[in-house]
């Protein structure tokens, strides 16, 4: 048996072996969910969509009014640090950042200054090419008057709840709708459907995260001459659509068969989803769609 290394995790300035990379039980993160994150991938050496992400991050660090004490540079510099220390060619990079330690109390003037964590893992490319099944959640997302899902915040509990409805159905994604009835997303991941060759996902306004395999996705569409529009969806559009899929960092894009029990399609992955797939194998190790970490 090979003897395979801890992952290093940068935690505020150090880097510890995973088992020992350990915060506070007094961290605001752990206490209030009071934090942000980012999780990103390197494909082939090339950190996909870096810069993107760590706009992203700042996106959401100013709207919880958390300043992280970093600027964008430094930030982007320690997360190829990261991956450089630990050797990846291929990794699930995760950004969190929290509030910080403080005693207790919602107040975020307990907190000095921010965690910062920075976790690198080994992880293969894997586009998954069989479809998979959904369900349309019962709980809806919240929505962006409460908590606004543009926020990649530590609070995932709304997906989370959704994710429980999935497993229970035994399936493997839940889409949730707004409190309109109007489709958001998957609990990780946005949503496309295809309808007589044009995509179609839900807009920013219906309460979604502003996923950046989404943006991707919609570029390819578009260089592969098909026409992508953002306007509102409802379940009966889904199920009614000729293909669907979703697109995160973690799934990539994935193709959905069966929601609610309805076959999408003639329930096999669609053209123009294996299209954008193949699309997608290729550019994501693009030094042009990312960071080089190696020389
Ligand atoms: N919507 C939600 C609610 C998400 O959390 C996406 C859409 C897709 O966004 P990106 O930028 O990844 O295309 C996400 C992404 C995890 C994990 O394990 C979560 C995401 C991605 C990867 C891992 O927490 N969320």
């Amino acid at each position: 048996m090979s003897e395979t290394k801890e992952p290093l995790i940068y935690v505020n300035g150090e880097y510890y072996p995973k088992s020992q990379a350990k915060i506070s039980v007094y961290d605001h993160g752990l206490l209030y969910g009071d934090g942000i994150y980012e999780a990103i991938r390197e494909y082939d050496g090339v950190i996909f969509k870096l810069r993107e992400h760590i706009d992203r991050l700042f996106e959401s660090a100013k709207s919880i009014k958390l300043d992280l004490g970093i600027t964008k540079e430094e930030m982007e510099k320690l997360v190829i640090e990261t991956v450089k220390k630990n050797g990846y060619r291929d990794a699930y990079i995760r950004i969190v950042v929290t509030r910080g330690v403080g005693r207790m109390g919602v107040d975020p003037r307990n907190c000095e200054k921010p965690t910062i964590i920075i976790i690198a893992e080994p992880r293969k490319p894997f586009l998954k090419k069989e479809g998979v099944e959904a369900i349309i959640a019962s709980v809806r997302r919240v929505p962006n008057w409460a908590l606004d899902p543009k926020i990649k915040t530590l609070n995932y509990l709304n997906n989370v709840l959704a994710k429980i409805e999935a497993i229970n159905a035994g399936v493997d994604e839940a889409i949730m709708l707004n409190e309109h009835g109007y489709v958001t997303e998957a609990s990780t991941e946005n949503i496309f459907i295809v309808k007589n060759k044009k995509l179609i996902t839900p807009p920013l306004e219906a309460g979604i995260l502003r996923g950046i395999t989404r943006e991707t996705v919609m570029e390819l569409a578009k260089e592969l001459g098909y026409e992508c529009e953002e306007r509102n969806l409802t379940s009966h559009d889904l199920y009614n659509a000729d293909e669907v899929f979703v697109t995160g960092t973690a799934a990539e894009i994935v193709p959905i068969t069966k929601i609610d029990g309805r076959v999408i399609g003639d329930g096999k992955p669609g053209p123009i989803t294996k299209e954008l797939m193949r699309k997608f194998e290729e550019i994501r190790t693009d030094p042009r769609y990312g960071v080089k970490v190696y020389g």
